[in-house]
């Protein structure tokens, strides 16, 4: 398909913006600036960008511990996601929730659960309303591997067949759950859209490195979503490049596969397709790369003038 130049730079600033909320998470927590931790998603911003170019106002969004980045490009305040990750009162959460519990309820991020799959139910409900509105809008439903082994993803998954509901499935496969190899977890090569026949759903898999390739396996999905044809299932082929965590050194793994997947990077890859169709030069890549950056670093000095909570406000929105 031919894009506007216009398009490929949007496309091209969601995904380095992702890159570089991902990098600043993996500095601060390198720097002791993160209470909790962190789920590095390095490596897997095409597989959440590309989906993500096909919203529009009105969509609702279930994301997970890993690609929290999505919430830059919704829209949700960087410096609000940054103090939430942060520990401080700026935070969605007053900073007690942290990155599993990142929500931007006025851009449709509707928050998930540290319980993997049961989130899926509610993001499915989220897609009940949509239908209740009759409005054109989507419920994305951003799930893993390892998560789409888990009972309550396939009731949630059952109940938007049986009632047709807008929702999209993303299964971001990144081979791995923890030390989980995906191959071992499941019998079928994708977990994700392997499992759509049994709800009668249409699937696609897709090279998640190719943040554009993405984007149009997401559109064809989303265009017969919107057009009411009910429920889908995206699979994004992709590989978890760091550690579960932080300080995991992932000695359950061959280093030599992943320093191969390395090379087959989203980013790099945008950036050397905008300079070869002559869409962007390499001085206003490196000059958006710097506009970006300065972004995410005021945000995070915003975000370092909010206070840490104080034990009184433990008591603050609790129901009894
Ligand atoms: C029900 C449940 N079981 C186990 C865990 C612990 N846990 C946290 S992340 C994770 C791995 C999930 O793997 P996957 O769904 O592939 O997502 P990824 O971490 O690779 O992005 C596990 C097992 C959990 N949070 N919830
Ligand atoms: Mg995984």
């Amino acid at each position: 398909m031919q894009y506007t130049a216009d398009f490929l730079k949007k496309v091209y600033r969601d995904l380095l913006s992702i890159r570089f909320f991902e990098e600043k998470q993996v500095e601060l927590y390198a720097a002791g600036r993160i209470p909790g931790h962190i789920h590095s998603g390095i490596g897997e911003e095409a597989g959440v960008t590309g989906v993500l170019t096909t919203r529009k106002e009105g969509d609702f969004f279930k994301i997970s511990h890993r690609p929290v980045g999505a919430g830059v490009i919704i829209g949700a305040p960087l410096e609000t996601m940054f103090a939430e990750i942060m520990g401080r009162v700026g935070g969605n959460a007053l900073g007690m929730g942290g990155v599993l519990h990142m929500t931007c309820r006025e851009k449709g991020m509707i928050g998930f659960s540290g319980t993997l799959g049961c989130d899926a139910a509610a993001a499915v409900g989220a897609g009940l309303t949509i239908q209740m509105n009759e409005t054109d809008n989507v419920s994305y439903v951003f799930y893993g591997d390892g998560t789409s082994n888990r009972g309550p993803l396939h009731e949630a998954m059952n109940l938007a067949a049986i009632w047709k509901l807008p929702v999209l499935f993303v299964c971001n496969n990144n081979q791995f759950a923890i030390s989980t190899p995906s191959s071992y977890s499941s019998a079928v090569p994708n977990p994700g859209a392997d499992r759509a026949a049994a709800y009668g759903m249409p699937s696609k898999t897709v090279d998640a490195t190719d943040v554009v390739a993405v984007y149009e396996a997401a559109k064809e999905l989303v265009d017969g979503i919107r057009a009411g044809n009910g429920p889908a299932v995206l699979e994004c082929k992709m590989y978890r490049v760091r550690g579960h965590f932080e300080g995991d050194q992932a000695k359950y793994r061959d280093a030599a596969v992943t320093e191969e997947w390395k090379k087959k990077d989203c980013v790099l890859k945008m950036e050397k397709k905008l300079v070869d169709e002559g869409v962007m030069t390499a001085e206003e890549i490196e000059a958006l790369r710097a506009e970006v950056l300065a972004e995410m670093e005021a945000a995070i000095d915003a975000a370092d003038k909010s206070p840490e909570p104080t034990p009184e406000d433990l008591y603050r929105n609790l129901y009894v």
